[in-house]
């Protein structure tokens, strides 16, 4: 099945959001295969944000990234990476749609709580990138008749 990768950067955690974030995916129906909270290197912090190396914020992003532990987990569901991008919303907080974990929690851009998977090839390079296959689960929630069709 479909799984992304998702994390809730330092600000997420200084301001005790991880709950309420964690609470919004698992409402939905997503399912928790991974999570870990760590300290990341600056050398993993680079190669995840490695699209964007060349932009001027790039530098203050992994700096930033880095200056505080984060929250790094895999959810699994069908469409899971799309839709949990519309769960978190806009990059930009303020323009990020009221009902999403931006719009509701964030002002803004370098202060946007969480990062999410932006296609389902990104999704399995970040996951490989940030966890060992040992450190995800399968299984099989017993709720599932009642989620899905
Ligand atoms: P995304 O997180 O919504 O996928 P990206 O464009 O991939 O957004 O940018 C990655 C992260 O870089 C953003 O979440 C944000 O924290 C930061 N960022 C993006 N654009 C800017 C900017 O113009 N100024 C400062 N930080 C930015
Ligand atoms: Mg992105």
């Amino acid at each position: 099945m479909e799984r992304t990768f998702l994390m809730i950067k330092p600000d997420g955690v200084q301001r005790n959001l991880v709950g309420e974030i964690i609470r919004r995916f698992e409402a939905k129906g997503f399912t928790l295969v991974g999570l870990k909270m760590l300290q990341v290197s600056q050398e993993l912090a680079q190669q995840h944000y490695d699209v964007h190396k060349e932009r001027p914020f790039f530098d203050s992003l992994v700096q930033f990234i880095i200056s505080a532990p984060v929250v790094a987990m895999v959810w699994e569901g069908d469409g899971v990476v799309g839709a949990s991008r519309n769960i978190i919303g806009a990059t930009n907080p303020l323009t990020a749609a009221p009902g999403t974990i931006r719009g509701d929690l964030a002002v803004s851009i370098g202060r946007n709580i969480i990062h999410g998977s932006d296609a389902i090839e990104t999704a399995q390079r970040e996951i490989a990138l940030w966890f060992k296959d040992e450190e995800l689960t399968t299984w099989n929630p017993t709720i599932k008749p009642w989620l899905y069709e």
